[in-house]
């Protein structure tokens, strides 16, 4: 069995936030019906900014990692992440929506962290990071569901987040923290993680306000 106490005490540590983050206005309007269109597609356009440097990420990290198992893992999962984007352009293209947009700081901010710790980080650290974002999505579109079930028009991206197999690629990605990461580096693991998390909960923010460059 799995020694899981590292995974433990990072979502110890980031417990505040964490919770902060799966009870945002966002996600509690999201689940209950009242939150304005308007505000779901600027998530959309943001979020698929995000996804597609989250497969640049990947392939930093698959370029970097040490075995096969891990390589295919992560290989596994550039597959899903370019179908993901599929999702978003269907959306897109019902709505009559741009996707073409520019990032808004946040989430340039967050997708500049992701790139410069796949690119100079240890492998330790972007796997905490890359867990940590997985999760965070995981947990908060958990409570989505709970709520509202695989309701539409949300249900694509509810059962993505939500599925057995996207939670057990979260388990997995888990384990992989754990079997590549030294004690030496947990100070430097929950800095990253601990950023992480709070750009999660800053994303959110982001899109629920609207909030981008001043001019
Ligand atoms: C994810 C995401 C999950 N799509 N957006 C943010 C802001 N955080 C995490 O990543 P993926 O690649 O969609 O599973």
């Amino acid at each position: 069995m799995m020694s899981t106490t590292l995974l433990d005490e990072l979502l110890t540590e980031a417990r505040p936030i964490w919770e902060a983050m799966t009870a945002h206005p966002f996600l509690r309007e999201l689940a209950t019906g009242r939150l304005p269109r308007e505000r779901f597609d600027f998530w959309v356009q943001q979020d698929y900014r995000f996804v597609q440097d989250g497969l640049r990420f990947l392939a930093l990290l698959i370029a970097r990692a040490p075995d096969e198992e891990l390589r295919r893992g992560l290989l596994d999962a550039a597959v899903a992440f370019r179908n993901e984007l599929t999702i978003f352009e269907d959306y897109a293209r019902q709505r009559g929506l741009q996707l073409e947009v520019e990032p808004t700081p946040v989430c340039l901010g967050y997708t500049s962290f992701l790139l410069a710790t796949a690119a100079t980080g240890s492998l330790g650290e972007t796997l905490a990071v890359l867990w940590g974002a997985e999760k965070a999505y995981y947990d908060a579109w958990s409570t989505v569901r709970q709520a509202l079930g695989l309701a539409e028009p949300y249900a694509r991206w509810i059962e993505n987040w939500t599925s057995p197999q996207f939670a057990a690629w979260v388990d997995w990605l888990g384990a992989q923290l754990v079997r590549w990461s030294s004690s030496a580096e947990y100070p430097a693991l929950r800095r990253a993680f601990l950023a992480t998390a709070r750009y999660e909960y800053l994303f959110w923010d982001m899109v629920y306000t609207g909030t981008t460059w001043p001019i």
